[in-house]
């Protein structure tokens, strides 16, 4: 009876115990997940090199302006694949969202134009094609005209 009473006292601790062990062995386990897998982000390692071309792309209700050097340069945007390109997105009116969509329809690079923000994205477009860039924010009723092309060749 003493016995059962004392092994029920000790019940929490050992509880304790086991989460603190269980805690531990989880953050080491994210740790290590993270230390392998972050270098490897395509983000990570497009940071280190030099873009082989820079776009500035202004966002704005409801279409995509691309500009090299200060100059306007048009529709469609027409890029070497295999190169390593940044664009340099902002918006002058509200917030839009910047997502390039590969041929098949997959979503290959976003990020967000935000007036009086300039946010760089750097993709390097591996296949040659057509990509679409489609706004992924809603920024008003004719949103879903604010499309652009880019000709990968
Ligand atoms: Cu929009």
């Amino acid at each position: 009876m003493r016995r059962a009473a004392s092994r029920k006292a000790d019940a929490p601790a050992t509880v304790y115990r086991v989460r603190r062990y269980y805690a531990v062995a989880l953050i080491a386990g994210l740790a290590l997940l993270l230390f392998l897998t972050l270098a490897r982000t395509p983000y990570v390692r497009s940071a280190l090199e030099t873009p082989d071309k820079k776009i500035d792309v202004v966002g704005w209700m409801w279409a995509w302006d691309f500009q090299a050097d200060g100059q306007s340069v048009g529709h469609p945007l027409v890029l070497p694949a295999r190169k390593l390109v940044e664009f340099a997105v902002t918006s002058k009116d509200v917030n839009h969202g910047f997502g390039i969509y590969d041929p098949d329809g997959r979503l290959v690079a976003q990020t967000q134009a935000m007036p009086g923000y300039v946010n760089h994205l750097r993709v390097r477009f591996e296949e040659p094609g057509t990509y679409h860039v489609l706004c992924l924010e809603y920024c008003g009723a004719a949103h879903t005209i604010m499309m652009a092309e880019i000709s990968v060749q």
